[in-house]
């Protein structure tokens, strides 16, 4: 196995290459809603189309290579959409629409009834990116949510994680096993970031009812997304929300206050809490300065101290009564007035992501390369 094939291959996007001749498009940018939509058509009847379907709004006459022109395409005698055409090659276009899903679906359909491939995403970066790990790169920049994320993605788009990977292959096969330990340590001590490039980062907001769970949901997501009530036990079930901080993509489950109930269906919200802190990535522990550190807050704490952030809730109401609390960095907030939200969420980020990766740094984000440097490491 080569360090190449430490990334998944389309089969389907091989099997494409070889029809060559055949006039193909896909959709270059990615699938949520935008304010433009980039759809690349190449092959022998890729100009033939543009000439029955487009419309120059200027001029006529062949569009030349390298130059853009704006124009209106019809595609029946009832819909017209402005669209920017870029000639790359002699046999490749680029057209630039309304970045909305439909505007995108109905030259996809249109084109698909006129004999044209259409194609996905993955098989059309698998056919124009020779190296599968940049390829997987350019799929995965699609899907990423934050500027930040993207901007590590980018890096192996340009090559960085290839260029290990090689310098790994090669280390193995003149049996430099130093080398080769090394830099597979090096590669792996990003994992974490790695595995959370194309999927946020899972944050639980957990401890007793009452302590200002939901609060601070609503508090860190700007908007009142759960329901917040003096009565202890309002929330029930785990209610999740995407969103980011400090540029890192976040999943934010807020839970129901762990207790001992009688009730059968608030028992069954606290067991799901108690799974989500299972799973969870980091879990905020809030304490109330009413209430101090409790038995469940200890619980909770025990299972993963590594993992766990504890947050003294309602600083507004100037109580200390936080006897027992362990002695770990702890976060003094008040979701009422935004008191200390800033350094909350920089202390969550900070556990999240402790070293951001340096630019041009080689980082794994995907299952299969990390599959690869397992098999090739013989760990
Ligand atoms: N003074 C003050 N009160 C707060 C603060 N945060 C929450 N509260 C109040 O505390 C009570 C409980 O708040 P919630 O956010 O519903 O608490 P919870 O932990 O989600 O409660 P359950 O869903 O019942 O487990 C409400 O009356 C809130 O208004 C705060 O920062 N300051
Ligand atoms: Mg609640």
């Amino acid at each position: 196995m080569t360090a190449k094939q430490g990334q998944s291959s389309s089969e389907s996007g091989r099997e494409s290459r070889r029809e060559s001749r055949s006039t193909t498009v896909a959709r270059l940018t990615g699938e949520s809603a935008a304010a433009i939509c980039v759809l690349a058509i190449e092959g022998p009847n890729a100009g033939h189309w543009i000439d029955q379907h487009w419309t120059p709004a200027q001029g006529a006459g062949e569009l030349r290579v390298d130059t853009i022109r704006f124009g209106l395409l019809g595609l029946d005698a009832s819909v017209g959409e402005s669209i920017v055409v870029c000639r790359t090659s002699p046999e490749s276009y680029e057209l630039h629409c309304h970045g909305g899903k439909a505007a995108a679906a109905a030259i996809l359909s249109q084109m698909g009834k006129n004999g044209i491939v259409v194609k996905s995403q993955q098989d059309w970066c698998v056919d124009h990116q020779p190296d599968p790990i940049v390829a997987a790169a350019n799929l995965a920049l699609l899907s990423a949510k934050t500027s930040r994320t993207a901007r590590i993605l980018l890096d192996q788009t340009r090559g960085a994680l290839s260029r290990v990977f090689a310098e790994i292959d090669q280390a193995v096969r003149v049996g430099n096993h130093d080398l080769v330990r090394t830099l597979a340590e090096q590669l792996r001590s990003w994992d974490t970031v790695g595995r959370h490039l194309t999927s946020p980062f899972e944050v639980l907001l957990c401890g007793p009812p009452n302590v200002g769970k939901s609060s601070l949901m609503n508090r860190i997501l700007g908007y009142q997304r759960a329901i917040v009530h003096e009565h202890a036990g309002t929330t029930r079930d785990l209610l999740t929300e995407e969103s980011s901080i400090e540029g890192w993509p976040v999943k934010l489950h807020d839970s129901a206050g762990i207790r001992e109930s009688e009730d059968r269906v608030e028992q069954v919200g606290v067991q799901r809490s108690v799974q989500a802190s299972h799973t969870a990535d980091l879990q905020l522990i809030l304490v109330d300065p009413t209430e101090g550190w409790q038995v469940e807050h200890q619980k909770l704490f025990d299972r993963k101290p590594d993992q766990s952030l504890v947050v003294v809730t309602k600083s507004d109401l100037q109580l200390n009564h936080n006897t027992g609390l362990p002695e770990c960095q702890m976060e003094t907030v008040s979701a009422l007035t935004g008191d200390g939200i800033p350094g909350l969420l920089r202390a969550i980020a900070k556990r999240l992501v402790p070293i951001e990766p340096p630019e041009n740094q080689a980082v794994m984000f995907t299952a299969d390369q990390r599959e690869w440097l397992n098999k090739i490491t013989g760990s």
